[in-house]
């Protein structure tokens, strides 16, 4: 393996002190930087001549001063915009209301197809001079337009050639930050909260202003501020009053604010005895609190509810079901317009069953009984997060109910910040994913979107990648894991290739020889990882606890199924989890076309072999290996994308900046050496279960199993810490 030369690395560290802040990725895929090009320059310095923006009102205040920010940046010039609209103006940005009957007239068939929230940018003729019209029905959809040409001008698209109807197809696109008032974020690995609760209501961080530019530019317009694992002490006025600070700083960027609740507030801050949720005190208990958030803040979203789930209270603590809860707080949301996320994420070390089947068994008997403001939100996959699953069998089994989805954005399970992984791709596959629950086609995107069973009320949730850090997300290459999640919960459809050509040249350069690698580095990275931790459908075979770096031999834990060997079941026979009829069944969970597929080990996609199979060690896959070769050639072929990512990225040098190249190459690094690790401590010890010899490629772990059995890290980021 190749040194860093000491030279770079000086370079590198006065550079970070004398750079400019944006070097350092503070300015995301928002750093607009200026157009060097003479013949774009001039197009879009000729789209800018006269601009026309009505400013009515607080967001439109917002998309003109985003506008002026953008273009003045990327083309050096200080902008004049009209007073008033004439047919000169080269750039008209209007809502409906205000076009006129000509313009109004030529823009009638998108105004007809266009949806709520959403924009059209259109070239449009008026007496043999050509305008670029920006339009919406709201205001939001104003601001959302803006990002985009100023996201469509950093692609160096042409203005001439723009025609577009665009809105987003999900309607609550959120952030879900877990984020503890102490500013410790569980399962983060950038830093602390950029809450500053301390400081707070008064002190207004730039932080918080450029984080809501930031999530608007993608469409994100939801956030929940804190854990879900939560603390009842944000429901008092000491914090109310500092979350209505962030609510003010978010509204003109069109951002909602939500909230966890803690099901057991009453009793913690209510000085109630119980939380029953048919007890009429308690019950009153959230309607009060409720009518209180609403006077701090007249457009909350509502709360997000960890409930009997890992240990937090719930309705099930009074014998009381997921329904009587959700309902509950719905009911006391109901008068503002508020909404209940009410998470899905639950097991119980009660049940003996399969942990992968718990959420189902629980949930889809409820299917039709919650209020028409509750969504359940539900993780990808069943288990939790993990670098692959199969889609969660909820989706499509609750046609009366609206799922949310709810994506992993920060990298509990993929590396924490230290790793490239473009994540979009693994979102997509997830949503191109078929249920076939309305026969074929029913993808989960349609679930999600409200298509497949005509739901208006809609929602995708990632779990933020974002902390103090000064670019945010830890790693470079997780800003655009942010970017691609916004990207998404806009438009489930929208490929991940684009995502990251898209998020390259706002980011980085526009440099074909740069753009074709790197996108092809972030779009095989996915795949690698998967392959250096989790091949051929292993799951959750993690560290425990911090969940840093494997922990295959885990067995001690209390619960059988926080234990690593729990999943992956090997023994001297074979390896993998049986979900099939002759083990848990859980196959059975899905469509009877998919249970059949994944049923027979012949037909089961190979990337879920043994997620639902439990499989002798010579058993033959497709290319005629057998199963121990086949996972250790696997585990091989992971180290090996990361030597080949790191060869990628060298040859990209010279297309970017000296403390761009070296940052990115120095996690690389870190990268190559936890996937020998992960390749290693995982082989040596399946070793002893199959004892079988390394196939020829496979290198020899570095160390012995007891090795790596021996390696404790007390001090891993993202660890929930304990205040109670
Ligand atoms: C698991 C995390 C844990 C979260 C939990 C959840 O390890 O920190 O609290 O999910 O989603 O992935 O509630």
């Amino acid at each position: 393996m190749k040194k860093l030369p000491i030279l770079v690395l000086f370079f590198f560290l006065i550079s970070t002190n004398s750079f400019a802040q944006d070097l350092q990725g503070y300015d995301l895929w928002l750093s607009y930087k200026k157009i060097e090009q003479p013949e774009w320059a001039q197009a879009y310095r000729d789209l800018s001549k006269s601009i026309y923006f009505n400013e009515d009102g607080e967001i439109l205040k917002t998309a003109k001063t985003e506008l002026r920010n953008g273009l003045e940046k990327m083309l050096g010039d200080t902008l004049h915009f009209e007073s008033t609209l004439q047919k000169s103006n080269t750039l008209i940005v209007v809502k409906e209301s205000e076009l006129g009957p000509n313009l109004l007239h030529q823009l009638q068939n998108e105004f007809d197809s266009l949806g709520e929230h959403g924009f059209i940018l259109k070239n449009v003729k008026v007496d043999n001079h050509t305008s670029l019209v920006l339009s919406s029905r709201d205001d939001i959809g104003i601001l959302y337009g803006v990002f985009r040409l100023l996201m469509l001008m950093q692609q160096r698209t042409n203005p001439a050639n723009l025609e577009i109807v665009d809105a987003p197809k999900i309607k609550l696109r959120m952030l879900n930050h877990w984020d503890n008032l102490d500013r410790t974020v569980e399962r983060g690995y950038a830093g602390f909260s950029l809450w500053n609760w301390h400081k707070l209501p008064e002190y207004i961080d730039q932080r918080y202003i450029d984080y809501a530019r930031a999530n608007t530019s993608i469409g994100i317009n939801a956030v929940s501020l804190t854990n879900v694992n939560a603390n009842a002490l944000i429901l008092t006025p000491m914090y109310l009053e500092k979350v209505k600070a962030l609510a003010d700083v978010f509204r003109p960027y069109g951002i909602k604010v939500f909230l966890t609740a803690r099901f057991s507030a009453p009793i913690e801050i209510g000085g109630l005895e119980t939380a029953d949720p048919l007890n009429v005190e308690v019950q009153q208990w959230w309607n009060h609190k409720a009518d209180e958030i609403y006077n701090y803040i007249p457009d909350f979203g509502g709360f997000l509810v960890k409930a009997n789930s890992e240990g937090q209270p719930g309705p099930q603590n009074y014998d009381r079901t997921h329904v009587d809860g959700a309902n509950m707080m719905a009911k006391a949301l109901k008068p503002h317009h508020g909404v209940v996320i009410w998470r899905a994420f639950v097991y119980s070390e009660h049940d003996a069953d399969d942990r992968a089947k718990q959420a189902f068994s629980e949930f889809v008997p409820y299917d039709g009984l919650f209020m028409d403001n509750v969504l359940v939100q539900v993780k990808n996959g069943a288990i939790d997060f993990q670098p692959r699953e199969p889609f969660h069998p909820m989706f499509g089994a609750m046609p009366k109910t609206p799922l949310m989805m709810e994506f992993q954005i920060t990298q509990e399970y993929l590396g924490f910040s230290s790793h490239l992984v473009f994540l979009p791709k693994l979102f997509e596959e997830v949503l191109n994913s078929d249920t076939y629950r309305k026969g074929k086609g029913s993808t989960v995107a349609k679930v999600i979107d409200g298509s497949l069973n005509d739901k208006k009320l809609t929602g995708m949730a990632g779990v933020a990648n974002i902390g103090s850090d000064i670019n945010w997300t830890g790693h470079p290459f997780a800003q655009a894991n942010w970017y691609g999640f916004g990207r998404l919960a806009w438009d489930p459809y929208i490929k991940s290739e684009a995502i990251a050509e898209e998020w390259l040249k706002a980011t980085y350069s526009h440099h074909s020889k740069f753009i074709e690698p790197i996108k092809d580095l972030m779009l095989t990275s996915r795949e690698a990882v998967v392959n250096y931790m989790n091949p051929l459908g292993l799951h959750h075979i993690f560290d425990t606890g911090h969940h840093y770096g494997p922990g295959p031999w885990v067995s001690e834990l209390n619960r059988p199924e926080w234990n690593p060997t729990y999943y992956h079941q090997a023994d001297k026979e074979g390896i993998g989890f049986d979900r099939t009829p002759t083990g848990s069944n859980a196959t059975a969970q899905y469509a009877p076309e998919l249970a059949k597929i994944f049923n027979d080990p012949k037909t089961c996609p190979e990337k879920y072999l043994l997620w639902f199979h439990h499989l002798p060690w010579d058993y033959e896959l497709k290319n005629g290996h057998m199963l121990w070769d086949g996972l250790a050639l696997k585990y091989q072929e992971g180290v090996d994308q990361v030597k080949d990512m790191i060869h990628t990225w060298e040859a990209s040098k010279n297309y970017i900046t000296t403390q761009q190249y070296t940052e990115v190459r120095m996690l690389l690094e870190i990268q190559l050496k936890e996937a020998k690790w992960w390749r290693d401590a995982c082989l040596a010890y399946f070793q002893t279960f199959s004892g079988k010899e390394l196939p020829l490629g496979v290198e020899k772990p570095e160390h012995s199993l007891e090795y790596y059995k021996s390696l404790k890290f007390p001090f891993a980021p993202g660890i929930r810490p304990r205040w109670d």
